[in-house]
């Protein structure tokens, strides 16, 4: 592609704001500061099993600051980048417990964050991600910051997306009005427009879910996964089992090819083991921008009323076909209770 005809994130952000006249972009510099950052974690991502950054490996540097696991580096570096810019006034990751409360309290933007989801990954040099959630802070008339400001529906998300540090690092984002998808040009620090309105398609040959829990799964699981296995040539079973362990890897994945992404419910994770604020919300708008669907069993993920910052909820999610079809399995074979199954046992 000619360099003309090149479009970088900054200018993509800038062009689509332009299409809203009273936009004051602060949006777009929100979503830049978030790129500039994504752009310093890629480098320290692509270069961790040199630099020795893996873990905390007890030394300090010339601040006297022992060195940083990675994925606190990326929370650093994503908060900083937000601070910087004035215009959020708390954020949410998973590396605090808290909120924080950045130092411009004035901020009208509320921001959740998974700095890098899969982490753990890393150390065997599997993808891993970053993972932003943006809201709009409340009006209140005496201007006050509150805590609970943060407990909002997904559907009230005004942006969100995610950074893929893969084979290439990825950015995809949305703020409702479809999905865009840039790769990193390392060679010149430059995130390119590679699509934009993706859509999802409406059906997929791919489940990913973590079979190994398969015992501690709800019934009508169980039977949809054998669903995907049994030969149906003119359903194209049975399907492809793809699961990576990095959910903004295989929910990329299932952006791009289809299929369905499932972190259920289960006797190790009663309300399931994905938080809803930084890691379901965001995928979800993202993949119902692209024409997807997302679950938790019988509720849209973008509905459910969050009650903590840091709660967790199982997850349906992807082509509608393949979700609408394991929701008819989860409908018709309803968990059977502990006791019932001991009795009929005996
Ligand atoms: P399990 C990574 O730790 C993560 O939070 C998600 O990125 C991923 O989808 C999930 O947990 C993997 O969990 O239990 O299958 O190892």
């Amino acid at each position: 592609m000619s360099n003309s005809k090149l479009r970088t994130l900054e200018e993509f952000i800038i062009q689509a704001q332009n299409r809203f006249p009273g936009a004051t972009g602060e949006l777009s510099q929100l979503l830049r500061d978030i790129g500039l950052a994504a752009k310093i974690i890629s480098r320290e991502v692509n270069k961790a099993g040199i630099t020795n950054i893996l873990g905390s490996d007890g030394s300090v540097n010339i601040h006297g600051e022992s060195v940083k696991k990675l994925d606190l580096f990326a929370d650093q570096q994503l908060i900083s980048a937000l601070d910087r810019s004035l215009i959020t006034c708390m954020v949410i990751s998973e590396e605090n417990d808290g909120v924080v409360r950045l130092n411009h309290e004035g901020g009208k933007y509320i921001v959740y964050l998974d700095p890098l989801d899969g982490s753990s990954n890393i150390d065997v040099n599997v993808s891993i991600g970053s993972i932003f959630s943006i809201y709009m802070r409340p009006a209140r008339y005496n201007g006050k910051l509150l805590e609970e400001d943060a407990l909002q529906p997904g559907i009230r998300q005004v942006a969100a997306g995610y950074v893929l540090y893969g084979s290439s690092t990825t950015l995809a984002y949305t703020t409702g009005m479809g999905v865009s998808l840039f790769t990193l040009d390392p060679s010149i620090g430059e995130f390119i427009l590679s699509e934009s309105n993706i859509t999802i398609p409406e059906h997929g040959k791919i489940y990913s879910v973590n079979e190994g829990s398969y015992n501690s799964w709800p019934e009508g699981l169980k039977r949809y996964v054998k669903y995907c296995q049994e030969e149906d040539p003119d359903s194209g079973r049975p399907y492809k089992a793809r699961y990576i362990g990095s959910m903004v890897a295989d929910i990329h994945r299932t952006l791009i090819k289809g299929g369905i992404f499932i972190y259920p419910a289960s006797k190790s994770y009663p309300t399931g083991k994905l938080r809803l604020m930084y890691e379901c919300n965001p995928l979800s708008f993202i993949i119902e921008q692209a024409g997807g669907m997302a679950v938790d069993r019988k509720r849209r993920i973008l509905e459910i009323e969050p009650e903590s910052i840091h709660q967790n909820t199982p997850i349906y999610i992807g082509s509608v076909r393949n979700v609408e079809k394991v929701m008819e399995f989860l409908e018709k074979y309803p968990e059977v209770p502990d006791e019932v199954k001991k009795a009929t046992k005996n």
